[in-house]
């Protein structure tokens, strides 16, 4: 028996379509594994003549809604229409930081924004994390800017309902053409896109795909998990270890003076003090 690991890009009523280099296998589950326990992003090792998964290899990470493994990066689309909710990215760029996900702020409909859109967001954001952007109107400019940004990595398109995800997806994958739309036309709740599946690119670029939400608890974070996952505090030294940047004298803490010298963005921090508060809120009602 040779086994050989491949990459689930797929699944469908107890079928999986599996993926190795140019190679896709439609192959079923071992009865001892449950179905449902394996998930789209998951590594398996295939069975190649039978046909089946004999195990699903650790994760490095998992997302609940929808169900994908092993996530190296997200493209968190912003867009000038929808209104961006700037504690909402802040929320998702905590989530991604602490599940190893590099996040990637991608700013859609250029085509419709002023120059001070932009600014404010490379303000807010450019010391935390790459942006780029795109208008997904304009196929060949989207194509060349994410390209690279993707090759040899598994991304997902996140983000607010309607600011452009499943239309990047089809500039990126032409060949599937999903359904955009503001609205959806089933009739489940206003979110077009559903279901789970990664998407092969031309360069062999692995994407997919999440539908749009307008919220996000981080009911899982603790106040200090809160503070861990903001790297760009972490470049200023406080004067006592387990500063949280919000109580502390202001002389001991460097963070809370690099925010009055213009060195942290001062919008970051105040959210972060509100999701700091929160999750501290949270702790004493858990604990007393
Ligand atoms: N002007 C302009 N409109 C765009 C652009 N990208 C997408 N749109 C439009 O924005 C609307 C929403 O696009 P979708 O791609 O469905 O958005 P989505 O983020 O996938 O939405 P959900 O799946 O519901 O979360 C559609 O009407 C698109 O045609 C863009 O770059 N410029
Ligand atoms: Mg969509
Ligand atoms: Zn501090």
């Amino acid at each position: 028996m040779i086994i050989i690991k491949y990459q689930v890009v797929k699944s469908v009523g107890g079928n999986f379509w599996v993926k190795k280099d140019n190679h896709i296998l439609v192959v079923k589950g071992r009865k001892k594994l449950k179905d449902d326990k394996i998930y789209v992003g998951d590594f398996v090792d295939i069975d190649e003549n039978q046909k089946v998964i004999e195990k699903v290899l650790s994760r490095k990470n998992f997302l609940i809604r929808p169900p994908l493994a092993n996530v190296e990066q997200a493209l968190i689309v912003v867009a000038p229409l929808p209104k961006p909710d700037f504690l909402l990215v802040d929320k998702m760029l905590i989530k991604f930081f602490s599940l190893g996900i590099t996040p990637i702020i991608v700013i859609n409909k250029i085509d419709l924004c002023a120059q001070f859109f932009i600014n404010d967001i490379i303000e807010q954001y450019g010391e935390v994390c790459k942006i780029v952007l795109i208008s997904a109107l304009d196929y060949n400019n989207t194509a060349t800017t994410l390209n690279p940004e993707l090759s040899g990595k598994f991304s997902i398109l996140t983000g607010q309902s309607a600011v452009g995800k499943t239309s990047i997806l089809n500039v990126l994958v032409p060949d599937i053409e999903m359904e955009t739309g503001e609205v959806s036309k089933v009739g489940r709740g206003r979110n077009t896109t559903r279901h789970s599946e990664i998407f092969v690119m031309h360069n062999g670029a692995l994407i997919a795909d999440t539908p749009g939400f307008n919220a996000l608890e981080l009911d899982e974070f603790s106040p200090e998990d809160i503070i861990d996952n903001y790297p760009e505090f972490n470049k200023f030294k406080c004067k006592y270890n387990n500063c949280n940047h919000i109580a502390e004298n202001d002389n001991d803490c460097a963070v809370k003076q690099a925010v009055r010298d213009g060195k942290i963005n001062k919008k970051r921090y105040e959210r972060f003090v509100k999701l700091y508060l929160t999750a501290k809120e949270k702790e004493k009602k858990q604990y007393g």
